[in-house]
């Protein structure tokens, strides 16, 4: 029989490369992956189970909430508060921090997610994903605040994400690589399938959305312009755009590719928060030999100053992120050689 790798098994091990370490973190990793499997569980049911629609409020960034969104929020908090293992929360869907109620014991680290990112997408039946983002606390015991959320992404000790896709998947990573589980549905565990994700280093996808064309500043235009020119090894790229930013990543990690939400008139910023998105999507590629960048820093260099504040984001293979950021800062790039 073959024996097969569990998340668990797997946190554990590298745990224990670490002496002093008191398990926390792995009981830390084990509570979101069962929040995870909650969420799983009830995106595979949203058809039948009356879930599907709007809540009927606005999240903080004035986006419509589904119900699904409320309710995946609420697995996270429910599951993670009573966990020991944080002293603080910050989610897309929360304008504030969440606290840990006081007849909960606290731990050292923070916990910041995107507990259903791409859900505008949910009624189509489109895969969407949870996004996640671990730090230890800065402040003493029992003094945590936002400054303890507000770190830069080079900062985290463990970035992750949740693909609920024709399989439940779980990306994640400590620094020692990026690495993928799928759920086997038959036992309940996440099995490892993708041990030290390499992404290639030159892609041949393009992931944008290409509505905003016209909004965008001329050198992001002659970017896609160029990857879409029938000229030269490789081009054109092929341009392949879900909507949904976990599904969109996480099959340009494995393809090989670029995905870009730059800023543009309408979204100065671009449209991606920082704290719940770009830094862990960022953290998990670079793991995998890829890059992250706002077109101006690297992205996990970018230093908040608000919760819910949003970056421009252009990740991907880092041959392709390379010549993105020539293109941004204006050099002349030479045509191919014919043949
Ligand atoms: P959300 O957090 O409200 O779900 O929005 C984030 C999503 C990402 O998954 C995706 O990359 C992006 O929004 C798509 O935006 P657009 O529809 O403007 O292309
Ligand atoms: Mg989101």
């Amino acid at each position: 029989m073959v024996r097969r790798f569990t998340l668990t098994e797997h946190i554990t091990q590298q745990q224990r490369e670490y002496p002093d370490a008191t398990g926390d973190f792995t009981g830390l990793l084990s509570d979101i992956a069962v929040a995870s499997k909650i969420i799983a569980h009830d995106v595979r049911r949203a058809g039948i189970g009356g879930v599907l629609g709007a809540a009927g409020s606005k999240n903080v960034s004035g986006d419509e909430v589904k119900r699904l969104d409320v309710l995946s929020n609420e697995v996270f908090i429910n599951v993670l508060e009573r966990s020991g293992h944080l002293c603080l929360m910050a989610s897309e869907e929360n304008e504030h921090p969440i606290s840990i109620p006081a007849d909960f014991p606290r731990g050292k680290y923070v916990f910041l997610f995107d507990p259903l990112d791409g859900s505008s997408n949910i009624d189509g039946n489109v895969s969407v994903g949870s996004i996640f983002s671990i730090f230890r606390r800065l402040s003493p015991p029992g003094e945590e605040g936002i400054d303890d959320l507000l770190q830069p992404g080079y900062n985290q000790v463990c970035a992750g994400y949740v693909l609920y896709g024709s399989s439940t998947m779980f990306v994640y990573t400590t620094g020692f690589g990026t690495h993928g589980f799928t759920l086997d549905p038959t036992v309940g565990e996440f099995i490892l399938s993708h041990e030290n994700i390499r992404t290639p280093q030159k892609g041949r996808i393009f992931s944008v959305n290409e509505g905003n064309f016209r909004r965008w500043n001329g050198r992001m235009r002659r970017f896609v312009e160029y990857l879409k020119e029938p000229a030269g090894e490789g081009r054109p790229y092929t341009g392949r755009y879900i909507g949904s930013l976990v599904a969109d990543f996480h099959r340009n990690l494995l393809y090989g590719g670029i995905f870009l939400y730059p800023e543009d008139e309408v979204h100065p910023s671009g449209k991606l928060r920082l704290l719940y998105e770009a830094a862990p999507i960022a953290f998990l590629a670079e793991q995998a030999g890829g890059m992250a960048t706002t077109g101006k820093m690297p992205v996990r260099e970018v230093e908040p100053t608000r919760l819910h504040m949003k970056v421009p984001l252009i990740v991907g293979s880092a041959e392709d992120v390379r010549l993105c950021l020539r293109f941004l800062r204006g050099e002349k790039i030479e045509p191919d050689r014919p043949g």
